[in-house]
Order: C-alpha cells, then structure tokens, then sequence
C-alpha cells in the first residue's frame, strides 16, 4: 500500500556559537522550535506531537521539559502532545524527521514539530566534562568486552580516527584528500551567516544570506595539515567537528496540515519522499574492514529505493561529517561521485561506484581533492568558481565548517537542505537548480545511521 505523503512545512535554525555566555540547550530547542512554527505560518496550538533526543548537556525526559518550556499543550482545546525522544545521537536529526513521519502515516498526528539542541561548547560545558559524557557515550573508560579493547580518550576522535587510518592503510585514500574535505566545510562554513565561522548579524531571525558578503574561507588543506593541532595520526583538530551551541527545528504534516495552513505566502512544502535507517555495532569491530560500513550502505539503499530515486536525480548532498572520513564514506555510499547526465555532476566527476563505500570511496577522496584546488587558494583565499555549484555538499558547512551541537547537526541539514531546495539560499551559497537532497544522520561510531531523501515542491 502506498504510504502517505509527507512534508517539511516549516525549519529554522538558530545561529551556532561557541564562546560568551554559557548557553542552555531547552532554551536553544524552544527559540528553534518558535522559529520553525513562524517560518511554516503556524501555531503551536496545531501541534500534536514532538519527536525529540536526550541532550549531552540535559537529563532524562528531554521531551517532556522541551514540551513544557515551550508552553505546548497549554491550550484547553487540545491534549497534551504527544511526546517521543530517539536515543540516536548523531544520527537523530534524521531519525526523528521519519519517526515524525512515521506519526502522521499512522494517524497518531497530524502536525508534528522536530527539535533538536544542545550546548557542548567549552563556553557552556568544559571540555572535561564534555569528554566525560563523550567517552561514556561510546564505551566509556573499560570498553565493552575484552575483546574490544577502549578506545583511549577522546574516544570519538580515537575511533573516526582509526576508520580514516583504515582507508589510508588500504590505499583508498590520501591523507590530503581529508583535510581537503575538511577545507571545503571551512569553505562553506565562511559563507554561512549562522555558522561559527559565519559573520551573520547576530539576532537575525533566520539564515538568509542575501546580504551577506563574501567570507575568505579560513583554512586550506595545506593549512590543516601544516597548523592542526594532531588529535590523532590521521586527524587535526580542524578535523574533528567543531562543539558548538545551537538548535534546530522542522515542522511536519500531511496533506490535511498542508491544507489546514492554506495557500498564500507559505514557504512550499518539502516532500519526505524516502527514508532509511539501520544500525551496526556501538563501535566498529577490531579489526575493522569495509563491513563496518554497511549500515550506512543499507540505510542509504533504503532511502533511495523507497523515493523510487537514485544519485543521477539528486543536486545538493548532506553526509554526515563528524570527521572527513565520515563524510567521503556517505558520498560515496550515495553514489555522489558518479557523473549526473553524462557531465561531472556534484562532486567531481568520478566513478559511478553507488552503493559500495569500499569501492568509491577513493573516487569521492580525488573529487574533495579537485574541488578543493579549484575552489580553495593555497593561502586560504577564495578560488574562482561558486562553491554551491561546484561542490553542493554541506553548503551550511557541515559539523567541520559549520558546528556540532552534539545529536543536533543532522536536523540543522534538514534545514539547509530545505533552504536550498525552496530556493532560498541566496546569491554565493544558492545550489542553482536544486530539487532532490539527500542527509544523513550518523550516531555514535557508525552504530546507528539515518538516510532521507528531500524532493521540493510536491
Ligand atoms: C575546533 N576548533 C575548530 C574546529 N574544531 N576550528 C575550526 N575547525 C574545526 N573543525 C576550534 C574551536 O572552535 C576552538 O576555538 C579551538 O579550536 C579549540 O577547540 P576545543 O574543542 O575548545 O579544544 P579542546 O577543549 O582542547 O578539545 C579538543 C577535543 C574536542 C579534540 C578533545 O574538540 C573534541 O572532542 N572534539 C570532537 C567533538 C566530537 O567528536 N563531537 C561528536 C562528533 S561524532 P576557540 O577560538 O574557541 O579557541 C558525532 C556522532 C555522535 O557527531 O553520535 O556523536
């Protein structure tokens, strides 16, 4: 039976910091959540249900406390809404968008509002603490078996780190093919008035890049490889993504909500026109080999076959990049380096190799690596080319250029992806053209992943 369509009505985002006041996350999820309801023309009378995650910084019932801050449920007209928190970290962006989907096709909602947040930056949670929570998060001091040994803190570097050492060892990669990836998220990242590196008025109410000048991109991948601070043998600090406070929110519906908010002056929905979702180990098992990837294989398979689309249909990318490695590891489970209509289509221009990160992975490294000479000068300046058209991957910058609120990132995709696909990116940062998106969400040490496909205008 076909299931029934559903849109993203509204998204928002708040701007990301990492220093002054110590931020608190509830509050960040309650500033996005209103944002998203005021971008969709909707009031939080017409939700009936949240779909949420645990914050690093908060406690448990992360739902519940969201809920009652932000005053929902307060209506004498309506029950309290409904309430569901996903235990996925960074894979819960997604997650959440098709658990939220999941509601309206059952019938549970009709109109249900995604919120994500967190404030793990040093300037809102030390960096001892946060590496506390972190380490814990994916096996803690002791490890889980003797068999799989701990990973040394910080441990979520330590294990991206040995999946990017993996690849340099089979000869799939170059080391410079990662810090250009990374160079790129910097690059984007300048561009983006709401990104750490991003020089937006502050207090603006959404990201609209209309008005904002160009930003020299801040590093090359020279410069990351000369100047970062080592976390790893094969990571910099301008490699691990970048802590950061923020939070992000969409609001979701079928056809009824689309209805019921009427017409004019509406932001177009967004169709939900593919999902997927499997999990794998809470670390990669030792030693590692290409099976470590294929929940994100299975997960993008998924989506794809369920949005009856493949990598030829898509225009703007959104791999999950905690870490490079991350991220040339979903382009090329994607198929993002096979060329589009016969041209070299988004990134590069490589390999058809959709499906297999094994067997695309060096084609996605070589494309970072060209994009990154032509859109990146040696010295940090910008190259010639727009960088949205030549490289539309992460063009918010992603968790390296952009930030990382902990489980938040994938949601702040989302939104990107539906600023890109409603048009609305602006002039410098606009992917020309875009209708299909495809995010990623990636929890833990690839233990869980989340794949949706994003179609504008349905
Ligand atoms: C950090 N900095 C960056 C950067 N990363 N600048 C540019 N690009 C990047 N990618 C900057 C910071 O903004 C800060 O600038 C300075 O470098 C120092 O960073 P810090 O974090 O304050 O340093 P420190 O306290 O020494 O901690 C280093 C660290 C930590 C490596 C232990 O940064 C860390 O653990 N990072 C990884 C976070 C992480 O793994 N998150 C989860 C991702 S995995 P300034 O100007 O303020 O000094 C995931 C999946 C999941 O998302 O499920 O969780």
């Amino acid at each position: 039976m076909p299931r029934l369509p559903v849109f993203i009505l509204g998204a928002w985002a708040t701007h990301l910091t990492s220093s002054g006041p110590p931020r608190n996350a509830v509050f960040l999820c309650v500033a996005a959540l209103h944002g998203a309801l005021k971008d969709a023309r909707m009031r939080a009378t017409s939700l009936d249900a949240l779909v949420t995650a645990p914050t690093l910084a908060g406690g448990a019932l992360a739902g519940h406390r969201l809920a009652q801050a932000a005053g929902l449920g307060l209506s004498e007209r309506r029950p309290f809404p409904l309430i569901r928190s996903l235990d996925a970290c960074g894979a819960a962006g997604v997650a959440c968008l098709l658990e939220a989907r999941a509601l309206v096709q059952s019938g549970a909602a009709s109109a249900v509002a995604v919120v994500l947040g967190d404030a793990v930056s040093s300037a809102s949670l030390p960096t001892a603490a946060f590496l506390e929570r972190a380490d814990a998060a994916v096996g803690g001091a002791h490890g889980l078996t003797p068999a799989q040994p701990a990973l040394p803190s910080p441990a979520i570097p330590a294990g991206y780190d040995a999946l990017a050492a993996w690849a340099l060892g089979g000869g799939l990669l170059a080391r410079a093919d990662l810090a250009a990836y990374a160079s790129l998220a910097a690059l984007h990242g300048s561009r983006h008035p709401g990104g750490l590196a991003g020089k937006g008025k502050q207090g603006e109410e959404r990201p609209s890049t209309s008005d904002y000048p160009h930003q020299p991109p801040a590093l090359s991948a020279d410069t990351i490889l000369r100047t970062g601070r080592p976390v790893g043998p094969a990571t910099t600090l301008f490699e691990c993504a970048r802590r950061a406070d923020g939070a992000a929110a969409v609001i979701v519906g079928g056809a009824d909500a689309v209805r019921a908010r009427g017409g004019g002056g509406r932001p177009p929905p967004i169709l939900i026109a593919g999902g997927g979702r499997a999990s794998g180990p809470l670390t990669p098992a030792h030693p590692l080999t290409a099976a470590a990837w294929a929940p994100l294989e299975a997960a993008v398979a998924g989506a794809y076959a369920e949005a009856r689309t493949g990598p030829a249909d898509v225009d703007v990318w959104f791999p999950y990049d905690c870490y490079p490695i991350t991220a040339l590891a979903a382009l090329a489970a994607m198929g993002a380096v096979a060329p589009r209509g016969g041209g070299a289509r988004a990134p590069g221009g490589g390999v058809p190799s959709f499906g297999s990160v094994a067997a695309g992975l060096a084609a996605a490294g070589r494309a970072a690596s060209s994009a990154a000479a032509a859109l990146v000068d040696p010295g940090g300046g910008p190259g010639a080319s727009s960088p949205a058209a030549a490289w539309p991957v992460n063009t918010h910058g992603g968790l390296l250029g952009g930030g990382a609120p902990w489980a938040a990132p994938a949601l702040f995709s989302v939104v990107e992806a539906a600023v890109q696909l409603r048009g609305e990116a602006g002039v410098g940062r606009q992917v020309p053209g875009a209708r299909v998106a495809v995010v990623q969400g990636n929890g833990g040490i690839l233990s869980e992943q989340a794949v949706a496909v994003l179609r504008a205008g349905e």
